[in-house]
């Protein structure tokens, strides 16, 4: 072979890739390998295995009708070894390339095993940026320096002035940065949600989902009904959908919950923003041209770019401003093994069983649910960090670690000290009883604190600022609840306790 070798990773399906840029289909090949290793690094839902390598499948296809060389191994190649390394080395070998081109990865992991690929390979190995973010890694670590990275809404600021979105002039349209204040509404008894677009599977989906039954038959989640985006056509036109039935109400109903409804007025585009099937630039286009054509209104369209050019981009230069360290903090110190619950839904706590359910129907749950119900569980019931962050890795079809970590770690279990959110994110039933209609129909009720019938989040909530007041209790933003806990008597508080030494000790971690 003449020319590059040019190795695209299954997050990285994206035309525009930097280590497409320059493609000479003359001379160059693309290499692209399903390999077991990838899904079983942590125990990937079946669903989202079969979404990537049916979108890995579509891609490859589209490259070859542009005529490029496509090198493609399948998973059930019998000389496939089943992991990068071995894949790449076997390409390299057969091809004999000039050099090999590769796009920085999502996960630090992966970029150790490139550092290796540059000693190992006999050949040079080329890492360019990853140019799909607004804030290119360098950018971030700038910032930094700069100070402009401490929180969030300055990051947010920073880049809403670099990029021009929803800006007039040195203002920001509508004259504040933050609609948050509008963006909490509780969803009113009665209102319509609407039906979501789904794409049926093709022929390459169902022999993928196949493939991914018995390959991967013990890991968790559902297979079918599969309704996922695998080409980018379809990807555009799920974004469509949500620009239509989603985003006038997006900001209103961001933080909502309703048992039954899945996916309410959310975008569902984070599997195909996250694996390259969407640009975020185009995402937050969208948005802005439906504010400009009074099809969305000012606050639905300023939380929804907040998400993507804001969280999206700060916890990605969070992740790798800070890495490998971040991974290893544990400012609570958190050990409990991780509940079985979290894998089979089991459990008369109704807001869990509502969350982990739609986890395992569509390897999806939407933010408020992943952040104020299975994480604000996991905060409060002092999971050990790595083994929650596995289980967010495993489960949804968005994850990749550049952006589960720092969620996880840093937001829901505040393992990071403080880096990402000032505060943690934890809340007692009251607050899931106002955002959702779970507590209707539970076995427990939100309104009582002790006793039988008592919420367990309402117990465990304070226990959990029991337990962490000496790390806790010195940080102003947490002053109020110390204030009223420093009111409760003693004798209440030793019960709180032990309500909450009973009930965690009686979760099972076994699921096996
Ligand atoms: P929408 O609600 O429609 O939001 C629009 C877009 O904004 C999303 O598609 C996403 O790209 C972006 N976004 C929103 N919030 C965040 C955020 N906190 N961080 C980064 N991007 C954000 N998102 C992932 O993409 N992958 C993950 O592995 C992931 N793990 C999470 C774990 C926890 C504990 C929490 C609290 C959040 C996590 N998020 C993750 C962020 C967020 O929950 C998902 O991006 C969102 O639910 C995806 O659904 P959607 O596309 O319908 O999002
Ligand atoms: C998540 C995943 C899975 C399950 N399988 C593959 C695969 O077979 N081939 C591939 O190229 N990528 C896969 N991925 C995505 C990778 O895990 C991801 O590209 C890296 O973690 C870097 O972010
Ligand atoms: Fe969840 Fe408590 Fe409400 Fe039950 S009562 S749904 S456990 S918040």
């Amino acid at each position: 072979m003449s020319g590059n070798l040019r190795f695209v990773l299954g997050d990285q399906l994206t035309r525009d890739l930097s280590a497409l840029a320059d493609i000479d289909p003359a001379r160059d090949a693309v290499l692209m390998v399903e390999v077991e290793a990838e899904g079983r690094a942590v125990p990937h839902h079946r669903q989202k295995i079969a979404f990537l390598l049916s979108a890995m499948r579509h891609f490859a296809e589209a490259l070859r009708a542009e005529g490029i060389r496509v090198d493609y191994v399948r998973l059930d190649d019998p000389d496939n070894t089943q992991d990068f390394t071995g894949e790449l080395a076997r390409a390299v070998a057969r091809h004999g390339p000039k050099r090999v081109i590769v796009t920085e990865p999502g996960e630090w992991r992966v970029e150790e095993m490139m550092r290796g690929w540059a000693q190992s390979l006999p050949v040079p190995l080329e890492i360019r940026a990853d140019d799909r973010f607004f804030c290119s890694r360098a950018d971030f670590t700038a910032l930094v320096r700069a100070r402009k990275t401490g929180r969030m809404e300055f990051f947010y600021r920073e880049m809403r002035r670099r990029t021009g979105y929803l800006m007039d002039g040195d203002t920001p349209v509508g004259g504040q940065w933050n609609f948050d204040p509008d963006n909490r509404k509780a969803l009113p008894r009665g209102t319509r949600v609407p039906e979501r677009r789904r794409f049926p599977p093709d022929a390459i989906t169902r022999e993928v989902l196949a493939l991914t039954a018995s390959r991967f038959g013990t890991h968790f989640g559902d297979l079918e009904p599969f309704g996922w985006a695998v080409t980018r056509a379809d990807a555009l036109l799920a974004l469509d959908d949500f620009i239509a039935v989603g985003l006038p109400r997006f900001g209103d109903y961001q933080d909502a919950m309703r048992a039954g409804e899945d996916f309410l007025f959310h975008s569902l585009i984070s599997p195909y923003l996250n694996c390259g099937l969407l640009t975020a630039r185009e995402a937050c286009d969208r948005a802005v041209e439906a504010l400009g054509d009074g099809a969305a209104p000012i606050n639905a369209v300023e939380g929804f770019i907040r998400q993507i050019l804001g969280w999206r981009e700060f916890v990605r230069g969070i992740y790798w401003a800070e890495m490998p360290g971040y991974a290893g903090g544990n400012h609570l110190n958190a050990t409990r093994p991780l509940p079985a619950l979290y894998w089979t839904g089991d459990t008369p706590m109704r807001c869990m069983a509502e969350c982990i359910g739609t986890t395992r129907r569509h390897a999806y749950a939407h933010h408020i649910q992943r952040l104020m119900v299975t994480g604000n569980f996991a905060l409060l019931a002092g999971i050990e960090p790595a083994q929650i962050e596995a289980w967010y890795l495993a489960v949804y079809a968005d994850a990749y670690e550049w952006v589960e970590l720092p969620n996880v770690h840093g937001m829901v279990m505040h393992a990071d000290g403080g880096r990402l959110g000032s505060k943690p994110y934890a809340a007692s039933g009251a607050y899931i009883h106002r955002m959702s209609d779970y507590c209707t129909g539970c076995s427990y009720d939100p309104k009582v604190k002790l006793g039988p019938g008592a919420c367990p989040f309402n117990y465990l909530y304070w226990n959990f600022l029991i337990e962490n007041a000496a790390v806790l209790s010195p940080n102003p933003r947490m002053a109020m609840p110390y204030r009223t806990l420093a009111r409760m008597p003693a004798a209440q508080r030793a019960e709180i306790v032990q309500a909450a030494r009973v009930f965690l000790d009686g979760l099972p971690t076994d699921w096996g």
